[in-house]
C-alpha cells in the first residue's frame, strides 16, 4: 500500500498530492510547446513570477535543483569560486552538481542556523592575484532549511547586496521557500528578491504542486538561463499542464502557509516538553522543525524507525537531529496524531 495512505508525511513538504481543485486546473491547461515558447499557460507563469518578484522575465524549470545549477552555470566561468554557507542546499544536497557541472568551487562560511553576514561575505571576495580564484556568485538560502526554516532578516540580505554591487560580484537566491519567508515576516517576495540577481521559487513545497519552479531575473540572465536549461535537459514540451497548477497555487496556496507555520510551532512547543528532544523553538519561524536527540542510547535512525512503525514518517537531518516539516497535506488532526504518537514512545 503506498506510504501516503496510511502515514503521516512530516518528511518534507514535497510529498503533498494535488488537491482535486489543482488537478481540474491541470487538465482545463491550454498548452504548446513550451521549447518553441509556445505554451501560453508556462508563458503566463512565467510573467506572473517576473512580475510578483519584480524581476524582468521568469523561466520554469522541472525542479529547484536546476534552478541552482543553471543560475550557478550562467554567473560563473569554470574555476570561479561561489561564496555561500556551509549548511546550504546547494552544497549539501545537489548531488555535487556545482563542481560536475560548472566547474566552480564553494567557498563555504559558517553562520549561525546557515545565516551569513555582509562583513564574512565581503572577507570574502577574493583579491585579483593570479594565484586566487575569482570570486564569481555570492549564494544565498532563504528560508533556510539546514538552519530550520528561519527568515533571512531583510537588512542582512541589503547588506550583503550592497557589498555584492560594490565588488561587482552577482547574487543568487535559493528561495526554493521564498513565500514562506514572505508570509512568515509580512516582507513582500519583491522586497526579498531585490538585492539579488537571479533568485527562484518552488511550486512543489509548500505551494502544493506536484512539480515546478520559476526562476527570475533580467531579460538577458534569462536569455542565457534559457539555453542552459536546454543543455541541462530542462527544456520541457507541454508543460502548461504543470504550470497550471503552479498558476492555481499562487492564487489558492500562499496566504494558507500561515497555518503551516502555526501548526510547525504546535508541534515544537509540544514535542519541546517531551526531555528526550531538544528544540530551538527560536528556529522555528515557518513550516520545518529540527529536534536534537537527547538519551545517548537513542540514535535518529532508532527514533525515526520508531515512529515510523506508529504511523508517523520524519527525516533523518544528522546522527542525532531529526526533521519535521509541516505542509498543505497536514491538518489539525494529523498534528495531534503525531504528537500522540510521540507521547506514547517518547512521553
Ligand atoms: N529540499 C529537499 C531535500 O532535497 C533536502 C527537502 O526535502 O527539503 N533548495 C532548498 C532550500 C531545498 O530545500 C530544496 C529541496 C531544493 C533547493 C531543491 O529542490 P528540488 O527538490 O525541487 O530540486
Amino acid at each position: 500500500m503506498p506510504v501516503h495512505t496510511t502515514a503521516i508525511d512530516l518528511r518534507s513538504d514535497t510529498v503533498t498530492h494535488p488537491t482535486a481543485a489543482m488537478r481540474a486546473a491541470m487538465a482545463a491547461a491550454e498548452v504548446g510547446d513550451d521549447v518553441y515558447r509556445e505554451d501560453p499557460t508556462t508563458n503566463y507563469l512565467q510573467e506572473r513570477v517576473a512580475r510578483l518578484l519584480d524581476k524582468e522575465m521568469g523561466l520554469f524549470f522541472p525542479s529547484g535543483t536546476m534552478c541552482n545549477q543553471v543560475a550557478i552555470a550562467a554567473h560563473c566561468q569554470p574555476g570561479q569560486e561561489v561564496i555561500c554557507d556551509r549548511d546550504c542546499h546547494v552544497f549539501n544536497y545537489e548531488s555535487g552538481a556545482a563542481a560536475r557541472l560548472s566547474g566552480v568551487q564553494l567557498h563555504m562560511l559558517p553562520g549561525p542556523y546557515g545565516l551569513i553576514s555582509a562583513e564574512q561575505v565581503e572577507a570574502s571576495i577574493r583579491q585579483v592575484d593570479i594565484h586566487n580564484p575569482q570570486t564569481g556568485l555570492i549564494l544565498l538560502e532563504n528560508t533556510h532549511n539546514r538552519g530550520g526554516g528561519v527568515v533571512h532578516p531583510l537588512p542582512d540580505l541589503e547588506q550583503i547586496g550592497t557589498v555584492a554591487r560594490l565588488y561587482g560580484v552577482p547574487m543568487h537566491l535559493d528561495g526554493a521557500r521564498l513565500l514562506n519567508a514572505s508570509v512568515a515576516s509580512g516582507t513582500p517576495p519583491d522586497q526579498i528578491a531585490r538585492p539579488f540577481d537571479s533568485v527562484y521559487f518552488c511550486l512543489s513545497k509548500g505551494l502544493g504542486c506536484p512539480v515546478g519552479s520559476v526562476l527570475a531575473g533580467s531579460s538577458s540572465f534569462i536569455a542565457r538561463a534559457t539555453y542552459l536549461r536546454k543543455a541541462f535537459g530542462g527544456g520541457m514540451r507541454q508543460s502548461g499542464i504543470l504550470a497550471a497548477a503552479g498558476l492555481y497555487a499562487l492564487d489558492h496556496h500562499v496566504e494558507r502557509l500561515a497555518e503551516d507555520h502555526h501548526r510547525a510551532r504546535w508541534l515544537a512547543s509540544t514535542l519541546a516538553t517531551l526531555p528526550v528532544f531538544a528544540i530551538d523553538l527560536e528556529a522555528v519561524q515557518t513550516n520545518i522543525v529540527l529536534m536534537d536527540i537527547v538519551p545517548d542510547h537513542l540514535s535518529a535512525p532508532v527514533v525515526a524507525a520508531e515512529l515510523a512503525a506508529h504511523g508517523v514518517l520524519v527525516s533523518i537531518f544528522g546522527p542525532r537531529r531529526l526533521r519535521l516539516v509541516t505542509h498543505l497535506d497536514i491538518g489539525d488532526s494529523a498534528v495531534e496524531q503525531a504528537i500522540t504518537a510521540f507521547k506514547t514512545l517518547y512521553g
